[in-house]
């Protein structure tokens, strides 16, 4: 592993974005110093925190005087910049068909609305199967009643950082069409069917192609949140099914997904009234493109 100091990256390790990014740095055995911001607790609007990213939203690498958010831009500066000579991320090839065909998908797969599927989830349980952890009762609780009370939230919030006031009052108006969302099971559903269309696609894809870290953490998540008899498993999908198997395997995916350890200490200091980024946890950043998306798919 390469020594490199002066590599922060800001993060929760709840959300599926840092996964993604997580995974990505040990795929590529990058040394890093994680900064960790409880986002449950609105660590994100820090004075000192908006200073590196205005918008209040982990992930985040700084890199000396580089500060690189969002998700895909990380993973892409991390191949193309930071370890262009590291073993490639699990998605690249030099084959320029292929590559189009992966991020068409990629971009497909990070549009979906992490926090819509997240969240719905717990207000229409009769929709999945089994929940895992951290995704039990009283997490799944605590971000309901968070995702309730999360626009109310942003707009104090807002009031009380100027610095951030026009972020926080727009995320507070896409939390408000989000909530409508999750708790009308018509409009859920058709969210549903959009992640439906998608692994239908992944499915006759995987068939000939490699794996990918934004793939493999929207699996992980829809594994935890109960949905793996629904979209792919009991030889559903088959291939879904072999690759999910497959890539639990690997060491980068096994320090990315928090163990019980983790999980316990978030259930015990992840209570409602210190919750200030309930919808936050669950993504609130990507539910635009993944609106954008359910809509092109739909209509
Ligand atoms: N497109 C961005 C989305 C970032 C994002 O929405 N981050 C969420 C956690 S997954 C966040 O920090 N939310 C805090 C907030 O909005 O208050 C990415 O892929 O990194």
């Amino acid at each position: 592993m390469k020594g490199t100091k002066g590599r922060e990256v800001f993060q929760d390790r709840k959300t599926q974005d840092d996964a993604i990014v997580l995974m990505a740095l040990y795929e590529k055995n990058v040394e890093f110093e994680p900064i960790v911001l409880d986002i449950t607790k609105g660590e994100q609007y820090s004075s000192w925190f908006l200073d590196i990213n205005p918008r209040g939203e982990i992930p985040v690498l700084q890199v000396g005087n580089q500060i690189i958010p969002d998700s895909t831009r990380i993973l892409d500066y991390l191949e193309q910049y930071l370890e262009p000579e590291t073993q490639p991320l699990m998605y690249v090839t030099n084959d320029i068909k292929l590559l189009n065909k992966i991020n068409k998908f990629r971009d497909l797969i990070e549009a979906l609305p992490a926090g819509v599927i997240t969240v719905g989830s717990f207000c229409h349980p009769h929709l999945c199967g089994n929940p895992k952890m951290p995704f039990i009762l009283p997490v799944r609780e605590v971000l309901k009643s968070g995702d309730l009370s999360s626009s109310q939230n942003l707009r104090k919030l807002a009031e009380d950082h100027p610095k951030a006031k026009g972020i926080l009052l727009y995320k507070a108006d896409i939390q408000e069409r989000k909530h409508e969302i999750v708790t009308n099971e018509e409009e859920y559903l058709k969210v549903l069917n959009v992640v439906d269309q998608i692994l239908s696609e992944v499915e006759d894809e995987l068939k000939n192609q490699a794996e990918d870290i934004n793939l493999t953490i929207l699996l992980e998540r829809l594994y935890e949140l109960g949905f793996e008899d629904r979209f792919w498993a009991k030889g559903k999908r088959s291939s879904i099914e072999n690759y999910f198997s497959r890539v639990k395997q690997r060491e980068s995916f096994k320090k990315t997904i928090p163990g019980l350890p983790h999980h316990i200490k978030m259930i015990v200091t992840s209570q409602p009234p210190t919750y200030v980024g309930a919808a936050a946890l669950a993504s609130l950043g990507i539910v635009i493109g993944g609106l954008y998306v359910v809509k092109k798919i739909i209509h």
